[in-house]
């Protein structure tokens, strides 16, 4: 009498169970799917088996081991549902980003946050004294034609004061040469043309904003620099109103120990022209390298406006009078915080950037 190759199925299933059950990951699970159902199952070997028989037990045998294979595909499926879910569970639990973490990280190790770079602040700062004196704030742009930069400013083209500002050009064309401001004048010439279009005078404006020469960093000069200019066109303005504005100015952004003088000077635009200088912050007036040792920091130019500029901009000069000014940010900065040279407000150092956050 032959055995039935099916003699020893409920162990073979039973065998089967607990090798789905055991599988304790997905991955395990997948590794051993050909052994459990696929085509390496005992189940498919016994299936090919099942050619030997008589038809009629072939027909039997046949439908135990179909239940069979369904009762451990649908137990492969069900342990495989499972595992999929604990993976993801875990996957989600791996990716999640705990806030409460982070906020703690940050208190035992803060992030150091930004501020503003040395010369910005002062900026604002000079910004704040001049609204507080009665000056409004305007900008204009860096890159001029030859017209707003020099000509209207009463420096014609063979002018010797062009030689005062080493100038960048952008663009020596036809029909307008193009420049990096040197200086912000020509602001000046906007802002009065504005005001003579919007029939809008007087005007008290301060322009602060980056100026460019190719002048050769030292410990008073960069090549990018920084001034802010001061303009009040009104009617019955004289040397004494700008001659006080800057002492006002001295005072209020330096203190009251500083001193500060008017020397007279040429700048084609003002008439009569005055430079401003300061005591020297660093050596108190005593002389140092900073102040190649005269005791004394130029920190401007100033001067009554010029009629040749009225002219350009078309402000009648009989009914109008006024004065500019214009003087070096990263200076007063320099002067303000006692810095030695000019230069280590561009190094990028942060452990000097650092004193002043
Ligand atoms: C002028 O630029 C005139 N436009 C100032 C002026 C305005 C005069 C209105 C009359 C009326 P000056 O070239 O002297 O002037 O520059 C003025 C100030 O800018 C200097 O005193 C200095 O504080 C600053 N400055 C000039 N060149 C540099 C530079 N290369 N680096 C840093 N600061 C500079």
């Amino acid at each position: 009498m032959t055995t039935s190759p099916l003699a020893e199925l409920s162990t073979h299933v039973a065998d089967l169970i607990a090798r789905i059950e055991q599988a304790l990951t997905l991955a395990d699970l997948l590794v051993d799917e050909p052994f459990i159902v696929g085509k390496r199952s005992i189940l498919s070997t016994l299936q090919k088996s099942l050619g030997a028989l008589a038809p009629e037990e072939r027909k039997d045998a046949g439908a135990r081991l179909q239940d069979a294979r369904r009762g451990i595909e649908e137990a492969f499926a069900v342990r495989r549902a499972l595992l999929e879910e604990e993976a993801r569970a875990e996957q989600l639990e791996a990716d999640r980003l705990d806030l409460g973490d982070v906020v703690i990280s940050q208190v035992l190790a803060p992030l150091s946050v930004g501020h503003p770079g040395i010369v910005a602040a002062t900026q604002r700062q000079l910004e704040d004294v001049f609204v507080a004196m009665g000056f409004n704030v305007s900008d204009g742009p860096e890159v001029e034609s030859d017209w707003y930069n020099f000509e209207a400013l009463n420096i014609p083209p063979a002018h010797p004061a062009r030689g005062m500002w080493d100038t960048f050009y952008v663009d020596l064309g036809e029909p307008e040469t193009v420049v990096l401001r040197t200086h912000t004048s020509p602001t000046q010439i906007h802002l009065m043309e504005q005001a003579v279009a919007q029939d809008a005078l007087p005007i008290h404006s301060v322009m602060p904003g980056r100026c460019y020469r190719r002048d050769t960093p030292d410990a008073r000069h960069l090549a990018t620099f920084h001034q802010i200019e001061g303009l009040v066109v009104d009617r019955g303005i004289s040397f004494a109103d700008l001659a006080g504005v800057i002492e006002t100015f001295t005072h209020a952004y330096f203190g009251a120990d500083i001193s500060s003088r008017l020397r007279p000077a040429f700048f084609p635009f003002t008439e009569p022209s005055a430079e401003f200088e300061i005591t020297c912050t660093i050596c108190r007036g005593d002389g140092c390298r900073t102040c190649s040792q005269t005791g004394w920091i130029e920190l401007g130019g100033c001067g009554m406006l010029d009629p040749a500029v009225f002219e350009a901009v078309g402000i009648d000069g009989d009914e109008w009078s006024g004065f500019a000014f214009g003087f070096g940010i990263d200076r007063c900065a320099q002067m303000r915080h006692q810095i030695a040279d000019m230069r280590a407000l561009i190094d990028n150092d942060v452990r000097f950037l650092r004193q002043f956050s």
